[in-house]
């Protein structure tokens, strides 16, 4: 009835938990795990699930999530309880324990089920895809690219990504990490810092003053210490405000391809945070569902095991646009299916436009200004190839 078939030997699956998606940070919080909810149903309603294999994701161990996480931090995790009122900022208490409790970071309701709700999901997807099952996994829960080892940051509290890469790790000699969320993904770069099996990629706004969190220049490309393995394996795409379609799918295409060539990985997680999109509540680039879904494509055609993740994404309708759009590139009928939205579509009047690709004047109204020159992003690509050069598969 959908029209959407299965391509022959071509497996997809799909990761959620609905618990996952009741928890809220707190009324005026940009991270809404409802965008979730919102982004599966126009996915379901587009008929999409019947072309993957679908899962209710379980709630990774703690046993799991000390694969990474240092088990002081995952202890108190466990066992902090929410602030009994809402505290005002006068009297707020300035010693968060592991930067636990501040107002991007807060403590709520089932924070601990919460967190290992989504790195389950991304744990089942990075197995689907060791085992075969799957040849492209998806876990729109996951994408939390700023926890470290033993803090939480950014909205992130456990780093789902690195869990999920780290069980990769056991099967694939070398996995290649891309980052297209609006922020640096400095957990993740972080955490493989000292290993050539990991290269990390990350394409963000670049601000270090005034854009959260202030990492990620050009040249900040692992240790510096020659004898470090590590060394030249994060690559960085500082950005400015307002790039388009054009301009990031030719830098994205351009630099991920040469990355594939010299460093020859195994298998793809890309984390697909949906900040980077025009009108995204936190973001600031002029990206449209087609510019951000085509990253997706390029990777799908690179023709390895590839994860996607999900991240960050404050304008709901845009968040679940773009899931939506990505994971019919993921199952491959993207080219079929209708820009008009389902008739059926729960909370419709959310979406505002009923189309599945609003241009950047419905969106905006005025497209933000382009402040990324054409000369810089070549320069960008120059210096990435350079890098390049001192990393050898
Ligand atoms: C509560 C209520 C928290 C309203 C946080 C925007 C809020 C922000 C809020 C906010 C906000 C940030 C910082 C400043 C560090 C702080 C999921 C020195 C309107 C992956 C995380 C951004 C992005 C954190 C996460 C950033 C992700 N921006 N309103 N907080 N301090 N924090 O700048 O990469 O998308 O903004
Ligand atoms: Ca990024
Ligand atoms: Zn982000």
């Amino acid at each position: 009835e959908s029209g959407i078939t299965r391509p022959k030997g071509y497996n997809v699956s799909f990761h959620c938990n609905p618990d996952m998606e009741k928890h809220h940070f707190g009324m005026t919080h940009p991270m809404k795990p409802w965008r979730l909810t919102l982004s599966k149903s126009l996915i379901y309603s587009y008929g999409m699930s019947f072309a993957m294999d679908n899962y209710i994701s379980r709630a990774a161990t703690y046993e799991e999530l000390a694969s990474f996480h240092s088990t002081d931090y995952l202890d108190f995790l466990g066992t902090v309880l929410p602030e009994p009122v809402p505290r005002d900022l006068e009297n707020s208490n300035p010693d968060l324990k592991f930067n636990l409790g501040g107002s991007d970071c807060p403590l709520f309701d089932g924070l601990y089920d919460y967190c290992s709700m989504s790195a389950g999901g991304a744990l089942d997807a990075a197995r689907k895809i060791t085992s075969k099952q799957s040849d492209i996994a998806i876990a729109w829960g996951g994408g939390l690219h700023h926890a470290k080892k033993a803090e939480a940051s950014g909205f992130c509290y456990i780093n789902d990504i690195v869990v999920a890469i780290l069980e990769l790790l056991r099967f694939y000699p070398r996995v290649l990490y891309i980052d297209i969320d609006v922020h640096h993904g400095d957990g993740v770069e972080e955490a493989f810092f000292s290993t050539d099996r990991v290269m990390t990629v990350s394409f963000h706004k670049y601000d270090p003053n005034n854009f959260f969190p202030g990492t990620g220049a050009l040249d900040d490309n692992g240790p510096k210490n020659e004898h470090n393995p590590g060394a030249h394996h994060a690559v960085n795409v500082p950005l400015n405000d307002g790039i388009t379609d054009e301009q990031y799918d030719m830098l994205f295409d351009s630099i991920i391809g040469k990355i594939v060539e010299k460093f020859r990985p195994s298998a793809i997680a890309l984390q697909c945070g949906a900040d980077s999109l025009a009108g995204d509540r936190l973001g600031r680039f002029n990206l449209q569902v087609q510019g951000h879904g085509a990253c997706v494509e390029f990777c799908k055609k690179v023709g390895l095991p590839l994860i996607l993740f999900g991240g960050g994404g404050y304008t709901p309708r845009n968040v679940a646009r773009a899931w939506t759009y990505e994971t019919s590139i993921a199952i491959g009928c993207q080219d079929n299916i209708n820009p008009l939205l389902p008739q059926h579509t729960p909370w419709r009047e959310q979406f505002r436009q009923d189309t599945l690709f609003p241009t950047l004047e419905q969106i905006l109204g005025e497209p933000r200004q382009n402040r990324n020159p054409q000369k810089r992003l070549q320069e960008i690509v120059q210096h990435i190839s350079e890098q390049l050069r001192f990393v050898q598969a």
